[in-house]
């Protein structure tokens, strides 16, 4: 095994080298989250956002046994078009790349890489959460308690809408995990701008999100910040148009019997079937909205640092 767990690419370590802020990007949502070749065009639309905003990009993922944080394009457009990767969490990674296989990166296990490769802030879509139904279920997404333990900004436009959201807040509130609304009162509600939830914290600059990241690292606290971006507005589903379609995608997934890793994919490519691809468009404009607020924060926290 070699001295670190994980390779960084070469254009990530040139940037680290040379003090350049750095924003990682997940990969379970290239794999499970969107069909090809949409999966491809937002990856690299996301990677360009980045470079575009003044940091370097790093998406990562396990590929043939190896953790990589930052991928040549060759390797996004290959996984782009991978049909049985592995959808990796913080049970996972190790067997994946003990192993030898490929798997992609959720939102804990994407955490989990960049802290290790000293990159503290990430943008994705929307995080996992505790699923409708959890009572009976016992499904909570593995995301929130890595946001409990693992030092990372997390930019997200709310948790995705096909959770139970409420359920969601107080769990994160029990683990200490700093719920922050970016801009607006409202846990954004992933395909629409506003939800019913307030939100418990809310800041209005990428500067004080950066500041409080810090400033939770000196008290010694460990965890990391989920920051709800809400979607631009003229990307945005309105809710109402949106629950009913959510409603008979969770219907459909009970008749099918599908449990476990497959809720989420599964969940997200019905909606996306039952919306005739108004939700995938919806969910490209937030990921690309979520990387463009991201590298602001990342910029800051160079700034800002001690
Ligand atoms: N955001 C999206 N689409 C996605 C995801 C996030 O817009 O597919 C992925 C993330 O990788 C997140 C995962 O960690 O969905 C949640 O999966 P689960 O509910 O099984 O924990
Ligand atoms: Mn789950």
């Amino acid at each position: 095994m070699t001295q670190t767990p994980f390779v960084r690419s070469s254009s990530v370590q040139a940037a680290f080298d040379a003090g350049i802020p750095i924003v990682a990007l997940e990969s379970t949502i290239i794999t499970h989250g969107m069909p090809y070749p949409q999966n491809l065009e937002m990856a690299r639309q996301v990677e360009a956002t980045v470079r575009a905003g003044g940091a370097e990009p790093a998406t990562i993922a396990v590929i043939d046994g190896t953790l990589f944080v930052g991928l040549e394009d060759v390797q996004l457009e290959t996984l782009a078009q991978t049909k049985g990767a592995a959808k990796l969490s913080r049970a996972d990674m190790a067997v994946c790349l003990a192993t030898g296989g490929t798997g992609a990166t959720t939102v804990a296990a994407t955490m989990i890489a960049a802290s290790l490769a000293g990159i503290s802030v990430f943008a994705t879509g929307g995080i996992g959460g505790v699923h409708r139904g959890a009572e009976e279920s016992f499904d909570i997404s593995a995301d929130l308690q890595e946001l409990a333990q693992t030092a990372v900004t997390v930019v997200a436009a709310g948790a995705k809408a096909i959770l139970d959201v409420s359920k969601t807040l107080e769990v994160l509130e029990t683990l200490g995990v700093p719920v922050i609304a970016y801009g607006q009162d409202a846990v954004p509600g992933f395909w629409s701008a506003q939800s019913i939830h307030k939100a418990p914290l809310r800041l209005n600059s990428a500067s004080e999100i950066a500041k409080a990241h810090l400033t939770r690292a000196a008290l010694g606290l460990p965890g990391g910040q989920l920051i709800g971006n809400p979607i631009p507005q003229d990307a945005e589903i309105p809710r109402a148009e949106m629950e009913p379609v959510i409603e008979r995608a969770l219907q459909d997934a009970e008749t099918r019997g599908i449990v476990g890793k497959s809720v989420t994919p599964y969940l997200l490519q019905r909606v996306f079937e039952l919306t005739e691809g108004r939700s995938l468009s919806a969910n490209i404009a937030l990921v690309l909205n979520n990387a463009a607020v991201a590298t602001q924060i990342a910029r800051e926290m160079k700034n800002n640092q001690p």
